[in-house]
């Protein structure tokens, strides 16, 4: 060709590295690069997909990564994330190729891309899909994929995978044999897990992997190992199946009858019913029936993490959290309980303070799709849909136990006669007190619990609040006053600093008509703030507020008031302080940065904050790092082991104490 220059079609040009396309956006600015490029156009299949060359038999050929790609986008996925590297280049290409069916994320740490899409599926019940390539890319998922398990959430990993002609190089993999590669690492942790060696096995592995995936109250994350030959290979393809949408109904099983009607007689029986609440009920949209239920029998509703907000807080019959980070107002309710009805929840330890709460020995029904769950604490069983079930339970108990309502007027007005439901306000007004004492406790800086309350009634029901590991989920669950049933959202499965920052900006994508205000400790946003340049250049916009408290005072509150040495757990050099800056770290990664210290200056800056719609804002929040609420006893155990000796070889004091409460562990 004259001038030197070379002929290419629009896809090889994008190809050979000139610009493609602006990338898709979600501010202001984005949106004027139309409205495709703002809303994301879920499961719309381009037609030229329908058109591609057919072989002879009316099949298609596609390499491994185009075939994942169709199948992705006929489960209606609609965001990959993820990075790239040289065991999923091949799969990124595929991804180009279609990305305006399926929008790409280009995260910062594999781990972290895991956490947004874990927001995402927790706020819509949809899996995203995250890639890595292999080797340490692999390996860094393994965290997110634990988070996943732990909490029930759906994932597709998509993992770049050694050559499956077993010839490849040992770059970035282990070199041991016995067929182990690092990919091994995220089976323990996975629902599904399967290595792929050829492409034709990909259709079918990728079925069974988005059915166990999305199996109700069971979701988990599923990773398909991709060996970087079989993402480069192509085979024959049916289109048509590949794109095919499936039924991804949620399924609402119901139990049978007579075991119904037993339960439903348990708890007609009960004198001092207690109703738990957990993550199922949010999973399953039983908030009302679980209302109308607690209304029907006056019972009390305490709520887990995964639960809060199932019932708002201003309900007369919400007796707040349980456990060691919980009330003392829902501990004293569940230590005389006589019956415990157990809605969508795994009883953890933070529930049943690792076993000593429940000290009246109760009954227990448990209503859960998840059969692992529902016979615990040797339950009577009712397996199925937390929404069907509950609504079944009530119909038994009105039409053929002829069960009086004990409340009127949509339940608000009870026939407060009972002692117990006297009981149950007089604990609630208690607690109420106390939390009214901490939300408004002055100080410079201010007290934490001051800081929750002025982002508390700054919030509108609209909002969604994150956190997820440290002081911040239990003092949220003792002093956040839900708004709206969906807009909390604390990981309290594994707890995992880092997740906070990019579970706002999956929460972001989930919801991008809610404000979403993330809570997270300054150790753990030095753990993972990376994902807020991820956020910038996509145009998502949403607050961080990073509690700075001079380190991780949850773990050295544990030390303190267990015994153990103030040890290693703050920002100090010697006894300095180290001078952080969140906010100039954030301006440093692209987004606003806000310095907070009294109640005035967070109001203002929150303010502020909802007006920056174009990107983040993260505000650096200084908080006292002594009297927290964390300290106040919440009247329930939490099993950490004390060291039986001392530093002189001597049983110790704090050893003894310890085994003593041990001892009441009742382990069903
Ligand atoms: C990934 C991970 N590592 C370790 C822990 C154990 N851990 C729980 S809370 C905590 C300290 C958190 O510090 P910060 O985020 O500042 O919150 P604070 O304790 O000050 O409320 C640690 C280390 C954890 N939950 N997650
Ligand atoms: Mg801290």
């Amino acid at each position: 060709m004259a001038k030197g220059k070379t002929k290419l079609t629009g896809t090889q040009k994008s190809r050979g590295g000139v610009q493609s396309a602006p990338e898709w956006n979600f501010s202001p600015a984005g949106a004027q690069l139309g409205s495709s490029a703002h809303r994301i156009a879920v499961g719309v299949v381009p037609t030229e997909l329908h058109k591609e060359i057919k072989t002879p038999k009316g099949k298609t050929k596609l390499t491994g990564a185009q075939a994942v790609v169709r199948y992705l986008i006929g489960e209606k996925v609609p965001y990959a994330i993820g990075i790239f590297g040289h065991g999923n280049v091949q799969l990124g290409q595929a991804l180009h190729e279609l990305k305006d069916s399926i929008r790409f994320v280009c995260a910062k740490n594999e781990q972290t891309a895991v956490h947004i899409a874990l927001a995402y599926a927790k706020l819509t019940g949809q899996p995203l899909a995250v890639t890595s390539s292999i080797g340490p890319g692999s390996t860094n998922l393994v965290t997110g994929a634990a988070v996943a398990r732990v909490n029930r959430l759906p994932v597709v990993l998509l993992a770049g995978e050694a050559f499956a002609d077993g010839v490849g190089p040992v770059l970035q993999q282990l070199e041991s044999l016995h067929g182990r590669t690092a990919n091994d690492t995220l089976e323990p942790v996975s629902k599904y897990w399967t290595r792929i060696s050829r492409p034709e096995q990909l259709r079918r592995r990728l079925r069974e992997a988005f059915d166990a995936m999305l199996e109700p109250g069971d979701e988990g994350p599923a990773t398909i190992c991709l060996p970087m030959d079989v993402q480069a290979e192509a085979a024959e393809f049916d289109v048509e199946d590949l794109l095919h949408t499936r039924d991804r109904e949620y399924v609402r099983v119901v139990p049978e009858r007579h075991r119904l009607r037993l339960a439903a007689r348990r708890i007609a029986a009960a004198k001092r019913p207690l109703i738990l609440a957990g993550g199922g009920v949010l999973r399953s949209g039983a908030e009302r029936e679980l209302a109308a239920l607690a209304e029907l029998l006056a019972a009390p509703v305490a709520m887990t993490q995964a639960g809060k907000g199932t019932l708002l807080f201003d309900h007369p019959l919400n007796v707040f959290s349980l456990g060691p980070t919980g009330t003392w107002c829902g501990n004293r309710i569940a230590k005389k309980a006589d019956l415990v009805v157990g809605i969508g929840t795994r009883y953890t330890d933070f529930s049943t303070a690792s076993e000593t709460l429940f000290e009246s020995r109760p009954e227990f029904v448990n209503v859960s799709i998840c059969y692992d769950d529902v016979g615990k604490e040797r339950g009577l069983k009712l397996w199925g849909d937390a929404r069907e079930t509950v609504s079944a339970l009530r119909q038994i108990l009105e039409e053929e136990i002829h069960w009086g309502p004990r409340g009127t007027g949509e339940g608000r007005e009870y026939v407060a006669g009972t002692a117990y439901f006297k009981e149950i306000q007089a604990e609630r007004q208690a607690w109420l007190a106390e939390a009214d004492r901490w939300r408004t406790m002055e100080g410079t800086p201010i007290p934490q619990s001051t800081g929750i309350a002025i982002i508390n009634d700054f919030v509108t029901p609209q909002s969604v609040v994150i956190s997820a590991a440290g002081n911040l989920p239990g003092d949220l669950s003792k002093l956040w006053r839900d708004k709206d049933p969906r807009g909390y959202l604390c990981e309290w499965g594994f707890s995992t600093m880092g997740y906070e920052v990019a579970a706002g900006l999956g929460a972001k994508l989930a919801c991008p008509d809610r404000e979403v205000v993330v809570c997270v400790g300054d150790m753990s946003f030095l753990m993972a703030s990376q994902e807020i340049v991820t956020a910038v250049q996509h145009g998502l916009a949403y607050t961080v507020v990073v509690f700075d408290n001079g380190g991780g005072q949850s773990i050295r509150h544990l030390q303190k008031n267990s015994d153990f040495s103030d040890f290693a757990m703050e920002f100090r050099r010697g006894t300095e302080f180290v001078a952080l800056d969140f906010a100039k770290l954030a301006e440093g990664m692209g987004a606003y940065g806000l310095r907070a210290e009294s109640g005035e200056e967070l109001a203002t800056a929150l303010h502020q904050a909802r007006k920056n719609t174009d990107r983040p804002t993260v505000i650096h929040l200084r908080v006292e790092r002594e009297n927290m609420i964390c300290d106040v006893d919440a009247e329930a155990w939490w099993d950490v082991p004390r060291p039986a000796l001392d530093v002189d070889g001597r049983e110790s004091e704090s050893r003894k104490n310890y085994l003593a409460s041990k001892a009441k562990q009742i382990v069903l």
